[in-house]
């Protein structure tokens, strides 16, 4: 009980930064740390150390003052958090870029002047932690050691946030111990917006409705405001790894990208590591995670979010910064993804999903039948099929938080601080019609095209009408920290990078799932584990010299595709005609699509490479010639 008065609190403050100070010299940790104590004035601060007793202690905590629901033994040292109604996902409207001109922010991000931002912020942040403790965690984005990998400090008011962190990122004692006296680190600074007056109660997900997540990409710094959940407060994430990240790759030249990371080994041991770029919720977790239904063949996880890549002797090598899985619950089941089921079988966070009455989790998706009663997302009682119960029993976008080396079928190498060599890089969307299950660029100029023209369908859960197409170049377009054009650009300049290599730079590819068939709306391809037949068409073709047709690809209008009978459809039941659907060319789909393009396209002036361009006019002609 300490009273908010100067000396009590400053007394208590100095002490535990003469914490921090035994810990580091570190004398620009220190001070940023303390600045962000005087702003926010919590009533106590605390170092954390990153070890097990201290999540033990936290959840222990959190338990108690009903933030958090343990779960049966069965699924040890594993929680339910419900979080507010209001708070379930990343807010894209309340995400800034405040790089210091609009233009280098660019047409795709929201921009605010940084010292016009600061000032707007500052209000908020002030005692913005009173009644609380304010948590210190350095973190490292990639295994400590490699030199791909970069450090962050995140202060929170949020011990959920802290849980959240130690299972997302490497965090604590082990960071600090090797960063040095000069050593710079991003910092990001996190506030649920939520004081506490003396004796007040807390609320169990404590959060406030004037959002903020703002990026400093110049200063390499983040603030948080208002937001307890996942990419909005888990600031190593899509703050560090994905915005600010993106701007320290174009400086250094390397790439910080929205990707799984996953290896596959062909039936005679040999392996290939390949990176896939798809929206949210459009596979990633899923393909990282496949099970192969190819005798012989294996997939293995390195990663299923996020991709650091640098280039060496024109290899691209590539980390996975991130250290657990934030994956989507719903649909996860034994039959759809039994290897995340098995990695979230113990010390694992679930965040608004159901509660069944034995005390574990649910949600729809994970069996069948349902339970016959549950408790659903919001705390309430749910029945299946109850009278006027037409609700969901967990949030669509309910997540788990559980360690990458509780995977089965995790990598061997993917701690490895060196990183994995790239053969191929994906990129893919939900696209009902117009573009095959799988085609090949022609080049790396053509390749980079294929990501930009990125493209996925609105589904039923995002805002927007159901079936409109959103380009998302990359699958980057809510992550990327700089001009969107400026971002094209750094992709073209790889090949010059690669130097005489050009022959080691990664193939490129594009993918569709979800091609449906156009009369009965129905998938045309059965997905998930299935999808090993599409990656072993990629693994040959990587070994396969580009420019030409061979018994493997045949050459067209858009880019190499499939030769008849080169995709190994042994064992599966899949008719002739959905196979021709599923591989059809529909010129003036194209030409429909490239329209777009070049209307999306549009928004960035002169920022846009004239390589896209050219490589528009080019798709142009190809197609008009067919
Ligand atoms: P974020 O974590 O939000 O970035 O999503 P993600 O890209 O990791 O997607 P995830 O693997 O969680 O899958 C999202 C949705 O797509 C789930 O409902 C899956 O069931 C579905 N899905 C994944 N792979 C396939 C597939 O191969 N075919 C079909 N039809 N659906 C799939
Ligand atoms: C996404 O929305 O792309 C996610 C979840 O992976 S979050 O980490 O909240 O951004
Ligand atoms: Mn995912």
């Amino acid at each position: 009980g300490l009273k908010f008065n100067n000396g009590a609190w400053i007394g208590s403050r100095s002490f535990s930064l003469e914490q921090l100070k035994k810990k580091t010299k570190n004398q620009k940790l220190i001070n940023w740390v303390e600045e962000q104590a005087k702003l926010c004035k919590p009533d106590n601060i605390y170092i954390c150390d990153g070890s097990e007793q201290e999540f033990k202690k936290f959840t222990d905590d959190m338990v108690k003052n009903g933030t958090i629901i343990k779960l049966n033994s069965k699924r040890p040292n594993s929680f339910l958090a419900r979080s507010d109604p209001s708070d379930v996902a990343r807010v894209e409207s309340r995400t800034y870029i405040c790089a210091k001109t609009k233009e280098d922010a660019g047409p795709t991000n929201n921009w605010m002047d940084p010292n016009q931002m600061k000032q707007t912020l500052k209000p908020l942040f002030e005692g913005s932690m009173k009644g609380r403790t304010m948590y210190v965690m350095p973190f490292s984005m990639g295994p400590l050691g490699s030199d791909i990998s970069h450090v962050g400090v995140q202060v929170t008011d949020s011990p959920f946030v802290v849980c959240n962190m130690k299972i997302m990122t490497r965090m604590g004692d082990a960071v600090l111990n090797q960063m040095k006296e000069n050593d710079d680190f991003v910092p990001c600074l996190h506030s649920v917006g939520s004081p506490l007056t003396k004796g007040q109660k807390d609320s169990h997900w404590p959060c406030n409705p004037n959002k903020y997540i703002v990026h400093y990409p110049e200063e390499r710094s983040i603030q948080s405001f208002g937001s307890g959940y996942g990419g909005n407060a888990l600031l190593g994430k899509k703050c560090f790894s994905l915005r600010i990240a993106s701007s320290m790759a174009r400086d250094g030249g390397w790439l910080a990208e929205h990707m799984l990371i996953l290896s596959l080994t062909n039936d005679k041991g040999e392996k290939k590591y390949i990176a896939a770029a798809f929206p949210s919720a459009c596979g990633k977790t899923n393909l990282a995670m496949a099970n192969s239904v190819l005798p012989g063949y294996k997939v293995q996880v390195c990663g299923d979010d996020i991709a650091w890549m640098t280039m060496r002797n024109g290899q691209l090598y590539a980390i996975n910064p991130e250290f657990g899985f934030f994956g989507v619950a719903p649909g996860t089941s034994a039959s759809s993804n039994p290897n995340a089921l098995a990695a979230i079988s113990k010390n694992t966070l679930f965040t608004n999903v159901a509660l069944t009455p034995d005390n574990d989790v649910w949600w729809e998706g994970l069996s069948s039948p349902p339970p016959p009663t549950a408790i659903d997302w919001l705390g309430n009682e749910w029945h299946p099929n109850g009278e006027g119960n037409n609700t969901l029993a967990a949030h669509p976008n309910s997540r788990f938080t559980a360690p990458l080396s509780q995977c089965p079928s995790i990598d061997p190498e993917w701690d490895n601080p060196k990183g994995v060599p790239i053969s191929a890089i994906i990129f893919g969307g939900r696209r009902s019609s117009t573009v095959p299950l799988v085609y090949q660029a022609l080049n790396w100029k053509h390749g980079v095209f294929m990501g930009a023209s990125t493209a996925s369908e609105l589904t039923a859960a995002a805002e927007g009408t159901v079936g409109k197409l959103r380009h998302d170049p990359f699958a980057m377009l809510p992550f990327c920290g700089y001009n969107m054009g400026d971002y094209f650009n750094h992709w073209l300049s790889m090949e010059e990078k690669a130097g005489s290599n050009t022959d080691k730079l990664p193939k490129i590819f594009y993918v569709n799932w979800f091609r449906k068939n156009s009369k009965s709306g129905k998938f045309l391809w059965p997905g998930f584990g299935e999808n090993v037949r599409v990656l072993k068409w990629i693994f040959d073709r990587c070994d396969s010299k580009l420019d030409t047709s061979d018994a493997k690809a045949t050459k067209t209008s858009i880019g190499f595709v499939p030769s008849n009978n080169s995709i190994d459809l042994n064992g599966l039941e899949i008719n002739k005609s959905s196979l021709k659907e599923l591989f059809s060319l529909n010129k003036s789909e194209w030409l429909q699509d490239l329209k777009s393009m070049r209307q999306f396209c549009h928004q960035f002036g002169d920022r846009l490479p004239k390589e896209i361009k050219n490589q528009m006019d080019q798709l142009e002609n190809r197609l008009n010639k067919d």
